[in-house]
């Protein structure tokens, strides 16, 4: 288990702190029915603003993920099982209250696994977290059913009504990025339907779905109903997951490849998915826009997170009458972020995640240069002079100049990068916009009405935000078109999918 105090106390030390090999700073073990549970293998947990070790981390072997899988199935026929949706909503309730009461603690884990800012696990990653909770307990109570009374052929009639049933024990996977957010948006409704959840967070942040467990059991959530696996992908944790005979539904967040991959796994148990996948995200510029609120939106679409959002704008469209009025602007906003140390109330520019994830966004600061972009600002790395050197930060970037059919226009980098393009009519932006394969989020930009309304229209994703961006009622559909994934989650969205709809018809 983790040693929450040590991390809420110990922030700046965790840090900075080197450590020699074998020399632990904590564990983070497995969570199986009830219990922190060690293991066999481990791997390293890594500070990516310093490159340290901060843990290490128990890796699930295959029996571990049997046995959570199993401690899940058997709480669904315990006091879980038999809750009533009154009593689980009230639980789910006390989930957020027990991370409310731990805030301190999930950011400071937060924040030693990704690196963000300490600004945006405070006012983004931690609150959703609790706000996840909350709003499922309050969505499943209010959730209705549909009946419909049909006549019969001779002439009576049939009273149609659904009712709501658990899918069963589901096995939630999610990536790193925001990794308490998307994991709770998903444990959140798995919960509230009175599913029982297997967990496997990204190997890259382990820590706060661990912590997490802790706050399940604050909240008296039964031994069982919350496990927590942690591992990789193939041959590892997700894959043992995935392909698990008893394991009846599965939820992810990731990469569109790894999406790809969980849908093989699951083909021969045949279960229902639900994929939240990547993006290539468009946002469209129009010359009657707020021009300072469209250039502080972009900033934040592009550079949140470090462009570790799947949500990001990598692709910039300005109609061209205000083209370089908006590329010296965002260039200024770019020049003037503050990448820092974590636990600094002034960063706001975090490192990448991992070493490895920084060597792929650098080889498309090279790519771009291959392809023939025009460098607007960054395109490397930062020297700091101290620690950070060894951290995994790269400069924000800004790219004019690509051909729409080069790589980097193409292709999800994930980094703190974006390529500026003029268009002249909002066909040409709207066709520009479409021109991909994923179909995740777009933003438009205008103080045109009528005109944000008939784009967003046209736009071929999941979302589009006219005059915002990232914002939304949790009530509403999220997901993806294309590449971008399968289903929506939020709302009765997300209740639908993690219950079994059961129609009952009575002759009457
Ligand atoms: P990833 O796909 O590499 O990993 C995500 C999770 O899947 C991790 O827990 C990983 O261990 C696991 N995994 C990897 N291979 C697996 C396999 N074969 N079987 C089972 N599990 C496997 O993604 P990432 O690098 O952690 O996250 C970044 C990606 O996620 C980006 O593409 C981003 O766009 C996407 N993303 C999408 C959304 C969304 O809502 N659409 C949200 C966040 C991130
Ligand atoms: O806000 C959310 O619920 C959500 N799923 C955001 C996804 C962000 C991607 O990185």
């Amino acid at each position: 288990m983790i040693d929450g105090a040590r991390i809420a106390s110990l922030p700046a030390a965790l840090l900075r702190l080197r450590v020699p090999a074998g020399d632990l700073v904590k564990r983070i073990q497995n969570y199986i029915d009830g219990r922190f549970v060690a293991g066999d293998r481990e791997f390293a947990d890594v500070n990516p603003a310093d490159g340290t070790v901060i843990a290490q981390v128990t890796e699930a072997s295959e029996s571990q993920v049997n046995e959570a899988v199993h401690a899940a199935r058997y709480a669904l026929r315990g006091e879980w099982g038999r809750l009533g949706v009154r009593e689980r909503a009230a639980r789910l309730h006390r989930v957020a209250d027990a991370i409310e009461k731990r805030f301190d603690c999930f950011v400071q884990a937060e924040i030693a696994d990704t690196g963000k800012p300490i600004s945006l696990a405070a006012k983004l990653d931690v609150p959703r977290a609790a706000a996840n909770f909350r709003v499922f307990a309050d969505s499943v109570k209010m959730a209705g059913l549909e009946s419909f009374q049909t006549e019969t052929l001779d002439g009576a009639n049939a009273l149609n009504y659904a009712v709501r049933k658990p899918l069963g024990v589901v096995g939630v996977i999610t990536p790193w990025n925001l990794p308490l957010l998307l994991l709770t948006w998903k444990v959140a409704p798995a919960l509230a339907c009175g599913n029982a959840v297997v967990a496997k967070p990204s190997e890259e942040t382990p820590a706060t779905a661990t912590l997490l467990a802790e706050a399940m059991q604050d909240a008296g959530i039964p031994k069982g109903v919350y496990n927590v696996v942690h591992g990789f992908g193939p041959g590892s944790t997700g894959e043992f997951l995935t392909r698990h005979i008893d394991v009846d539904a599965v939820t992810f967040t990731g990469e569109s490849g790894t999406g790809a991959a969980i849908m093989k796994a699951v083909a021969p148990t045949v279960k229902p998915v639900s994929f939240e996948l990547g993006g290539k995200n468009a946002a469209i510029i129009f010359s009657d826009c707020d021009f300072a609120e469209a250039v502080s939106g972009i900033s934040e679409a592009v550079f949140l997170n470090t462009g570790q959002v799947c949500l990001c704008s990598e692709r910039v469209y300005v109609d061209r009458k205000i083209f370089s009025a908006f590329v010296d602007a965002l260039k200024k906003k770019a020049e003037n972020l503050n990448p820092g140390w974590p636990n600094d109330a002034n960063t706001n520019l975090g490192p990448l995640i991992s070493a490895q994830h920084r060597e792929k966004v650098l080889s498309y600061y090279q790519l771009a240069r291959e392809e023939g972009a025009t460098l607007v600002t960054g395109g490397g790395v930062f020297k700091f002079g101290d620690n950070r050197d060894n951290g995994f930060y790269v400069q924000p970037t800004i790219y004019t100049g690509l051909a729409e059919s080069a790589r980097c226009v193409k292709e999800e980098i994930f980094g703190p990068v974006c390529h500026i393009a003029p268009f002249d009519s909002e066909e040409e932006a709207v066709a520009m916009a479409n021109d991909t394969k994923y179909g995740l989020a777009a933003s438009i930009w205008t103080t045109n009405l009528k005109r944000g309304h008939r784009v967003a229209q046209q736009i071929n994703v999941g979302i589009t935000w006219v005059n915002c961006w990232f914002l939304r009622d949790l009530r509403t559909p999220f997901g993806g078109a294309g590449l971008s994934g399968i289903g929506r989650e939020g709302g009765m969205h997300s209740l639908n999918f993690y219950s079994e709809l059961n129609n009952i018809c009575v002759r009457l």
